[in-house]
């Protein structure tokens, strides 16, 4: 059949040079594979066939622009920063990297400022065994930065982790950034891969991989959770495949052939602690409907609950003539040292461009920094409270602050959703 000797054609093209094309379909090239260097074919007639149509030489050729970074940086240490919350997205697409870069003796180490929250992401690293580290701001004091030669940033540009400023300040290079969402500066990084019209990272890695970057076996346990965690990236970046486009499906096929449905599904299976089902009462509570938008303030949740605030969003955008659901509240940590707003937005609608809506209604700080943005369907936001944190010990004062932001972020809102009765003419 002609899909099968296109699988062979490509599966023997990760390996070309360094295995005698005759051993292509041996057991030997499974076990040989992870202490041999990939090399991509020159041609890449292979994995064309199979990386789909539309963007396949582009993807080919920041494989193998990827690949001589990795050639450029053998034996280094590198950190790979995901966004202060990570989803399975960034998550499992921060652990191929790492498995690849392993092969050429680069080590990586994973890293996240804020903490897992949603139940299926700590379902996700527990049962995959994901290497995934929480370094916080407290703990990067007593980290010794000197011993990395390189930064990764995967599956967001920097602008959602704390940790980017102590690294950057530490002198670190950045070599790489790969991600989906929409471009948010310009980054001096050595590589960069940034493809907002993919629908989950975790397709620009499956890409790799088919380009031959990691060749996955099935007989090795860490590469089937890989691929799992991936399809799971992949699933949650595009509504269950909902929203997925022909080179996520195209992902997404290529990782069933290695993935674990058990497994996936185990972590599916997770369930919401009481304190978010709380989250998402108090959202449906406080929801006010406007336009086939759906806005709610949640109030204050613990930093551990912060994931509640999107998943209420996903639930209140399920509403019949609701096409749009922005959720927010004020996020704090045990001892109320960081306060920081967080909101989300999930939209059905085609023609709202989560990104801009979120930098159109909440603008930039004082530098110049979006306080937020978004990618296909999905948008987040965070303004940092600053001054105004903590003493929440004095209700009057909690109550207080939480009612200023939360009408000034409804009337920033409501300025987009209803444009014409627009209180403030400002521009
Ligand atoms: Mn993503």
């Amino acid at each position: 059949m002609q899909l099968n000797s296109s699988l062979k054609q490509s599966k023997r093209l990760s390996l070309t040079t360094e295995l005698n094309p005759e051993d292509g379909d041996t057991d030997q090239e499974a076990v040989e594979a992870p202490s041999t260097r990939p090399s991509l074919s020159s041609t890449g007639e292979g994995a064309s066939v199979y990386i789909g149509q539309r963007s396949n030489s582009l993807a080919f050729q920041k494989s193998e622009e990827l690949q001589k970074t990795f050639l450029n940086h053998q034996h280094d240490r590198q950190l790979i920063i995901l966004q202060d919350f990570p989803d399975p997205d960034a998550l499992s697409c921060a652990w191929t990297y790492q498995l690849i870069a392993q092969q050429y003796d680069i080590k990586c180490e994973i890293i996240y400022a804020g903490t897992l929250s949603h139940q299926e992401n700590i379902a996700l690293v527990k049962l995959t065994g994901l290497p995934a580290q929480r370094w916080t701001l407290q703990s990067l004091k007593s980290k010794d930065l000197s011993c990395y030669q390189g930064f990764v940033l995967i599956d967001n540009q920097g602008t959602t982790s704390q940790l980017l400023a102590s690294v950057q300040q530490a002198g670190i290079p950045l070599i790489a950034v790969i991600d989906h969402h929409s471009l948010q500066a310009e980054l001096k990084s050595e590589f960069v891969d940034v493809r907002p019209y993919v629908r989950a990272t975790a397709t620009i890695f499956t890409q790799y991989l088919q380009a031959g970057l990691l060749t996955l076996d099935s007989s090795i346990g860490q590469h089937v959770k890989c691929a799992t965690a991936l399809m799971h990236g992949l699933r949650s970046d595009t509504n269950r495949l909902m929203q997925a486009q022909e080179d996520d499906f195209m992902a997404a096929a290529y990782l069933s052939r290695f993935y674990d449905a058990q497994l996936l599904n185990a972590i599916l299976q997770a369930n919401r602690s009481k304190r978010v089902m709380d989250v998402i009462e108090r959202s449906l509570k406080n929801r006010i409907v406007q336009n086939n938008f759906s806005i709610a303030g949640v109030g204050y949740l613990r930093y551990d609950d912060r994931d509640a605030i999107p998943q209420a969003a996903d639930f209140l955008v399920t509403e019949e003539n609701v096409h749009t659901a922005v959720v927010y509240g004020i996020v704090h940590d045990e001892d109320d040292e960081l306060e920081v707003v967080i909101g989300s937005l999930r939209t059905t609608k085609l023609t709202l461009d989560p990104d801009e809506f979120i930098k159109e209604a909440f603008g930039q700080d004082s530098t110049g920094r979006f306080f937020g943005g978004g990618r296909t369907s999905a948008g987040g936001f965070e303004i940092p409270m600053g001054f105004l944190s903590g003493s929440n010990e004095n209700p009057t004062y909690a109550k207080m602050k939480w009612e200023v932001y939360d009408s000034q972020i409804k009337q920033k809102l409501l300025r987009l959703v209803n444009p014409q009765d627009n209180p403030i003419q400002s521009e």
